[in-house]
């Protein structure tokens, strides 16, 4: 027994050793990582080192080659729906709150990345592509497939590669930027390359069951239908230096420097627009603590708030993409179903707990209008900006005004009906989603990806508030 765990931990010293030998002899480049304060050239690293690492098993991340002898074509015509998933790795500078800037790095100009749904037993044809020019090579790990990721490897800029897999579990996977041959992956995944993949169950989602006393003494079941209002929410930590690098000494600390939710701190708070519906002008705050994100002339950056009705069947799928854990709450609510892979694990829980690389899917409805912050119940997150604010019903009874003024033909169970509901919250339609009334443009976009979204219908609302300050003042 001791004899064993000996060999392996000696083993395991063998391999960081090769590691750190295999930094120590390369120099620097824009790929880094760091083990135990060594920086590592991973662009140069011999390849014999990686080999030698695969061969003793110390970075084999997943059962090796599950799906990696699966040729594409066979599943292409497998008869089962295939899904084209076409990812670009592109290294971008993006806005952090209070006007500076990071060295992201994405897929797809955005983070997260694009999320892809599928439903359970289809095929995902996933092709990587690195443009000429992009500073560094990047590789893909999609926790839907169970392929190693080491089978991937990595790719170069000006190429592509694809891989196919069948999605045989049901659940929220996250994707991730692999680094390049598995190393910096620490690096590309907290500068942004990461995202989910939404596999729905082949038989669909099932009805929500919520308790409620009657009163006298009696439990009274209210079932509600699958079909569910969804939002999605990724959790994360920014490690920076004040130019606005990744820095690996403050990550091995545990020393994050901001904290986001769809790689934005602080991303889901009032704005202008709801100063000017709440207390009738652009500039009157509702929230001086919360409103971070306010002006028009930030755009897709502004802050953008959650609605949902009353009495709706709400699903939130969740990540915890980073590298503290996600302690899920949502203040003033109680999580009224918790699923993980296809399994229910909690009904009427107060908190969950999500860890590193883990998800899980929050069903619940809001019973009274309201103002509720769902949030990472970790004083260090809360503060750094995990904090996410939904509004239910009509808790500031807008409608009256809203009708009287035209702004809307009727009264609406949510504001979601006057301003949309943030476009990188929501995600693509599934067999039991119930379609959002309207989208704002808001994420972690470039400019590129808003007017896409724009031309796709998505409202940008900083040129709709101008219009309808207007029409309330007038
Ligand atoms: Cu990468």
């Amino acid at each position: 027994m001791n004899l064993s765990m000996n060999k392996r931990v000696s083993m395991l010293f063998t391999i960081a050793a090769v590691a750190v030998m295999g930094a120590t002899l390369f120099g620097s480049s824009y790929t880094q990582t760091q083990i135990g304060g060594q920086s590592i050239d991973l662009n140069k690293m011999d390849v014999d080192v990686i080999e030698k690492i695969h061969q003793m098993g110390g970075l084999q991340l997943v059962m090796p080659q599950a799906f990696a002898d699966v040729d594409c074509g066979s599943l292409e015509n497998s008869g089962r729906t295939v899904h084209d998933f076409q990812l670009t790795g592109e290294s971008v500078e993006l806005p952090l709150l209070g006007g500076k800037t990071y060295n992201a790095m994405t897929f797809n100009g955005q983070v997260p990345g694009p999320t892809l749904r599928v439903t359970q037993g289809d095929v995902v044809k996933m092709t990587l592509t690195i443009p000429e020019g992009e500073v560094t090579g990047h590789g893909n790990d999609m926790h839907a497939s169970q392929m190693s990721a080491s089978y991937f490897e990595s790719i170069n800029p000006g190429e592509s590669t694809t891989y196919c897999y069948i999605a045989e579990a049901a659940g929220i996977f996250k994707y991730h930027c692999s680094g390049v041959k598995l190393m910096a992956m620490d690096q590309h995944v907290l500068s942004g390359m990461y995202g989910i993949a939404i596999v729905d169950p082949a038989n669909g989602y099932k009805k929500l069951m919520v308790e409620k006393t009657s009163g006298s003494g009696e439990l009274d079941r209210k079932f509600y239908d699958a079909d569910a209002l969804e939002f999605q929410l990724q959790y994360n930590q920014l490690y920076l230096d004040d130019k606005g690098n990744y820095n690996a000494v403050d990550m091995f600390a545990h020393h994050h420097d901001a904290a986001v939710v769809n790689g934005m701190q602080f991303g889901y708070v009032p704005n202008m627009a709801h100063n000017l519906l709440v207390n009738g002008d652009v500039n009157k705050k509702i929230s001086a603590v919360l409103q971070a994100r306010d002006g028009l002339d930030l755009k897709q950056y502004q802050g953008q708030l959650l609605f949902v009705e009353l009495d709706q069947h709400v699903r939130i799928f969740i990540e915890n993409q980073g590298n503290e854990p996600v302690f899920f709450h949502i203040v003033g609510e109680i999580l009224d179903r918790v699923t993980q892979g296809n399994r229910v694990q909690a009904g009427a829980t107060e908190t969950w707990l999500i860890g590193g690389s883990q998800g899980a899917i929050v069903d619940l409805v809001f019973d009274e209008p309201g103002v509720y912050a769902a949030v990472n119940h970790d004083y260090a997150q809360i503060y750094t900006g995990a904090v996410t604010v939904f509004v239910a019903g009509d808790p500031f009874n807008l409608n009256p005004v809203l009708v009287e003024k035209g702004v809307i033909p009727a009264p609406v169970p949510s504001y979601a009906y006057a301003l949309g509901n943030p476009s990188d919250a929501v995600p693509p339609m599934g067999q039991n989603s119930i379609a959002h009334p309207a989208i704002n443009i808001h994420g972690l976009y470039t400019d590129e990806v808003a007017s896409e979204l724009q031309e796709n219908g998505a409202i940008p609302l900083w040129e709709v508030i101008p219009v309808v300050a207007e029409i309330l003042t007038s």
